[in-house]
């Protein structure tokens, strides 16, 4: 199968002044394309063009690093941009926060723990909130892996993911990564993050 960018369910300039149109509009129509596009070429004429996005990024050791790398970015950023939103942020509620709460002690301990594994995260990756064996967890990932792959380190449903490549920020805080953790807190749709959750623990 061939596979599509996903529209973004806001326009460009709505996670202003958090996250910029600019870092937006290249950010999905390039960086975002660019997966898309070169994941289809690897594809291509080969065994792997039947699979859905999951079974390949499942999969991703047993494939080429080409896939592993495209259908990782592209699973990432279609996941990432339904996790913000405009008008967003503030504290979840129900029983996500709860799990939050009693996997870290408290939100602002959570955010913090996430944030750390956002900014120590040597070159590109993901910071990511993920469900394993029912209990929440903070883990990342080097490049466009992600806790799905049979490749990870810490493996785990991912129920919130933070693009920490510099692409996601460089254009409007420059080198300043951990500014730019502390900003994406203001456009985090909590209510997609609590619905991958209830999916998650069914
Ligand atoms: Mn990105």
């Amino acid at each position: 199968m061939s596979f599509t960018l996903p529209h973004l369910l806001y326009p460009a300039n709505a996670l202003e002044p958090y996250i910029d149109a600019q870092t937006m509009q290249i950010h999905h129509g390039k960086h975002h394309q660019a997966y898309v596009d070169n994941l289809n070429k690897a594809i291509a004429g080969t065994e792997h063009e039947k699979k859905s996005l999951e079974e390949l990024v499942k999969n991703a050791g047993k494939i080429t690093a080409v896939v592993r790398n495209n259908a990782g970015g592209h699973w990432n950023h279609s996941f990432f941009w339904e996790i913000l939103a405009p008008n967003a942020g503030g504290t979840p509620s129900g029983k996500l926060v709860d799990a939050i709460n009693s996997a870290f002690g408290s939100f602002d301990a959570f955010k913090e723990k996430l944030n750390t594994a956002g900014t120590t995260r040597f070159g590109s990756g993901w910071a990511w909130l993920i469900v394993k064996d029912g209990k929440l967890e903070i883990t990342s990932t080097p490049n466009q892996d992600n806790p799905l792959m049979d490749v990870a380190e810490v493996k785990g449903t991912p129920i919130l993911g933070i693009d920490v490549w510099e692409h996601a920020y460089y254009l409007k805080y420059q080198n300043r990564r951990p500014e730019y953790l502390g900003a994406i807190w203001n456009v985090i749709n909590w209510n997609k993050v609590a619905g991958h959750y209830e999916k998650s623990v069914l």
